[in-house]
């Protein structure tokens, strides 16, 4: 069964992390395995710090979800090299397919066999004076030309073949070198022919067999076979004996797991075969990819939470079904082809939201759950002292904490901290490391929080900062790019921009760090600020 995905932003923060792992256990509780937590970024040192502290695998980590040869349901048959032509084509009128790849004993791909790989095999062989025929087991060579073994000499059999039709004496003279004969109800030519030690003699015709020929064949290790086909069944016939190494093509057009759809189609209606093989490094064939195969419309299921716009969502989002999203950020810029489930509550947290599906439906967590869930409400209202925070955050800590095992206040101290992670990291990294992109009055503006212990660090830092930014605003593109330096222990803020002078000097942002107090907040306080002062200048 195809699992749904569920899925945070792009820098999955401890929000973002704890929320996923609790809202796949939620649903998971009713269907066992049904949903998967994932991630699209990085994990932050925070998260990581609450994952090992719970003893939680972090979720999944998804490049993205755009459709792949991997989510496409994969044809498998194949043949080996082996396999008569006969067998072959019985299985493309089975299954209703007009390829099969060849593989060697190890399952490696070598080969292909198309119908027109068997058309052609027909006229090679009419093309070509003297008849072989590879050596192949006797019970397949008696299926292909619907015979009944009366003597098994060997149990293989191959090499050339004659019909004959001449006298028992020119028989004796003509067929020293050939190894099978075909031959109609002629006794005596029969036994001429079993004289001659030959490896295989085929009766056709459905002519009855005398005891002396069946005697002979078995004295003389000749195999005898009898069938109802007429001498002109047996040749066609005999050209499906081939086997698929000599039919098989070998310039085979190949896909990789990790192919999207787009590019199987591009592959598969650009190859004569009209099909691909899925093949990877190891060179073991998973299986075909055909028309039909890219008929159906393909798109991964997720669930997104702790976001709701296009910019922050895994990349391929466009290509994916939506089937609910739960935030607590302002609406966005995504929209859906079908109906979803939305739920949008400006609390502090979506692990709130979360737990309190949990609390609704009276099933308490698992502790290592529960300590995830606190760790992303702790995360996202930083010990509820931010702006955001509201009585839901507060009641879901009351109601996590005990079943998580810790004490809210201490292991947020610890958690935090490991959030800030400032030691060790290169100014360009903390501008990094939490962004949001917005679109403001006609601008681009990226805005980057760090959280810091105190003010003193973005005043010390200062021209590195400003350094950075400027660099990192022409790298991205964007017309502004902030950075929010946040002190939860003074409640305030130091906020550096990068911009054009102009539009700095508009701002009233020539002169930084800007010192804001109670600015806490991006979402909540800085973004409405900031748009107002775009607005006005
Ligand atoms: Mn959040």
């Amino acid at each position: 069964m195809e699992k749904i995905l569920i899925l945070g932003h792009r820098q999955p923060d401890t929000d973002s992390i704890g929320s996923v792992i609790g809202y796949a256990a939620f649903l998971n509780h009713g269907e066992p395995g049904s949903h998967l937590p994932a991630r699209c970024g990085k994990l932050s040192a925070e998260a990581s710090f609450a994952l090992k502290t719970f003893g939680i695998e972090p979720p999944l980590y998804i490049k993205s979800v755009v459709p792949r040869v991997a989510d496409l349901s994969i044809n498998r048959i194949s043949v080996t090299r082996d396999v008569p032509v006969a067998d072959i084509a019985a299985l493309m009128d089975a299954h209703d397919i007009r390829n099969v790849p060849v593989t060697d004993e190890r399952g490696r791909l070598v080969g292909m066999v198309g119908e027109h790989g068997l058309a052609r095999s027909y006229v090679r062989q009419t093309r070509s004076g003297e008849r072989t025929i590879t050596p192949l087991p006797l019970d397949t060579f008696a299926r292909i030309i619907s015979a009944r073994v009366v003597v098994r000499a060997s149990d293989t059999i191959g090499g050339q073949i004659c019909i004959v039709i001449d006298a028992p004496d020119i028989v004796r003279k003509k067929l020293v070198n050939h190894d099978i004969a075909v031959v109609g109800d002629n006794e005596a030519v029969q036994q001429a022919l079993v004289s001659l030690g030959m490896k295989g003699l085929i009766i056709a015709g459905g002519a009855k067999v005398r005891e002396g020929v069946t005697e002979g064949a078995q004295r003389m290790g000749v195999s005898l076979l009898v069938t109802d086909l007429d001498v002109f069944d047996i040749g066609t016939m005999l050209n499906l004996s081939l086997p698929a190494s000599m039919v098989m093509e070998t310039e085979i057009p190949r896909l990789s797991l990790t192919d999207t759809i787009d590019q199987a189609k591009r592959t598969v209606f650009g190859s004569k075969f009209r099909a691909a093989c899925v093949v990877e490094n190891d060179g073991i064939l998973r299986g075909i990819v055909t028309r039909t195969t890219l008929l159906p419309d393909i798109r991964r299921k997720v669930i997104l939470l702790d976001h709701n716009e296009v910019s922050q969502a895994v990349e391929g989002i466009e290509q994916a079904e939506i089937l609910e999203i739960i935030d607590h950020h302002r609406l966005g810029s995504i929209s859906t082809l079908k109906p979803v489930k939305f739920l949008n509550d400006p609390v502090g947290s979506t692990s709130t939201i979360i737990t309190e599906k949990f609390l609704h439906a009276g099933i308490p967590p698992q502790p290592p759950v529960a300590g995830m869930l606190l760790s992303g409400i702790i995360s996202d209202t930083l010990i509820l002292k931010m702006s955001t925070t509201t009585d839901h955050d507060r009641n879901a800590i009351t109601y996590l904490a005990p079943i998580a095992g810790v004490d809210p206040h201490q292991f947020g101290i610890q958690l935090l901290e490991k959030g800030m992670n400032l030691s060790g990291a290169t100014i360009e990294d903390l501008l990094t490391r939490d962004t949001k992109q917005y679109e403001l009055f006609g601008k681009q503006v990226i805005v980057a929080q760090v959280m810091v212990p105190s003010s003193d660090f973005a005043q010390t830092h200062a021209r590195e900062i400003r350094h950075d930014l400027n660099r990192l605003r022409v790298q991205r593109g964007v017309d502004l790019y902030l950075g929010m330096f946040t002190s939860m222990v003074e409640n305030a803020s130091e906020l550096f921009a990068a911009g054009e002078g102009t539009l700095l000097r508009s701002l009233e942002l020539g002169d930084q760090p800007v010192h804001l107090e109670n600015m806490m907040s991006r979402k909540k306080d800085l973004v409405p600020w900031f748009g107002e002062r775009l607005r006005a200048s």
